[in-house]
């Protein structure tokens, strides 16, 4: 007879160092349980967030764009030419790429935690425009960080678009924004996209698309999780959950276990009961009032401030 036993999965060896295993395994251990939503940017991950952009329900990046397509010469005269822009979070660059014809600045510094797509955007880049000097920076941002002597000191000017602000605590988003303020040039500034407060309903929508690009996302998580600490996760038994938690001016998204269950990593294991969730994002929504307040403590002045016609999103420019 056949036997239909599946082979016991062998438990991967953790990719992880040992300061990001640690701090995984506290976080799934913690009650409740949670992750940084650093973990959403693996290889994968990084091309899922690409896609998410461009969802009907994700209005983010179009409503940005439409600010900087509409108001563009205004911002690259708040801006000025020549600066060194260092996008912090570049992503695939095409944001700032976009801007280049605009803000023509001399030397562009992306920023990314995930090496090689970087990488892949910058060369890529490179060839389309050969006269801004590139420096490309593989750097975790949710700790200090000091940029290295290749980037140009003079007239350095942060962008940091599509509201990556807002997956930082309040808290958190002060005291980056101080570490930021630190880096910049007195004659710099910083040019940042903020997702505003809306109706629930659309916010909603955002963060649980139709189609499940954002729920893959999020799973995904839990698929670079098993590579970085040496789990076993079955992705299959957990569901994507996010929702506006208006108290908190702030989208959550959990993964929940959709059974009870056990996940097993080389130097532990957690329990979770069936609707037991792992907390893994949090984008917070701000007023142009609220943004304007947490860019003051962390000693940045407001400049200029563009929004769309319904006050979906905001782009802000603050001197140092
Ligand atoms: C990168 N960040 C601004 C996105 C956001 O909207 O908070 C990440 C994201 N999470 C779910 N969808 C998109």
């Amino acid at each position: 007879s056949v036997s239909s036993a599946a082979p016991a999965r062998a438990a991967p060896a953790p990719q992880g160092d040992r300061a990001t295993i640690a701090e995984i395994a506290a976080g799934l251990l913690a009650r409740p349980a949670a992750t940084s939503p650093k973990y959403l940017y693996d290889s994968l991950g990084s091309k899922l967030f690409e896609a998410i952009c461009e969802l009907p329900e994700y209005y983010p990046t179009r409503t940005e764009a439409a600010i900087f397509a509409r108001h563009g010469e205004d911002i690259a005269r708040h801006v000025q030419p020549g600066s060194t822009l260092i996008d912090l979070g570049a992503g695939n660059c095409a944001k700032a790429a976009g801007l280049f014809p605009l803000l023509r600045p001399r030397q562009y510094v992306p920023i990314d935690i995930s090496r090689d797509f970087l990488n892949e955007a910058v060369s890529r880049l490179q060839q389309r425009f050969p006269d801004i000097a590139m420096n490309a920076l593989a750097l975790d941002l949710s700790g200090p960080f000091v940029l290295p002597p290749a980037v140009e000191q003079q007239r350095r000017v942060f962008f940091y678009p599509g509201s990556s602000i807002g997956n930082f605590a309040p808290h958190e988003a002060i005291a980056f924004l101080r570490r930021v303020r630190e880096n910049t040039s007195r004659d710099g500034g910083l040019l940042i996209g903020v997702d505003l407060v809306k109706d629930a309903a659309v916010l909603d929508a955002a963060y649980d698309d139709a189609i499940g690009v954002t729920a893959a996302f999020n799973l995904n998580m839990l698929r670079h999780l098993n590579h970085l600490l040496g789990a076993d996760f079955d992705v299959r038994q957990w569901q994507h959950v996010a929702f506006f938690h208006a108290e908190e001016s702030r989208i959550e998204m959990h993964l929940e276990a959709r059974a009870a269950l056990t996940v097993r990593w080389p130097d532990g294991e957690r329990r979770f009961a069936r609707g037991e969730r792992i907390h893994t994002e949090d984008s917070y929504k701000y007023t142009p009032d609220s943004f304007a307040d947490v860019l003051a403590q962390a000693g940045f002045a407001t400049d200029a401030v563009w929004t769309d016609d319904a006050g979906w999103f905001a782009v802000i420019h603050a001197r140092a």
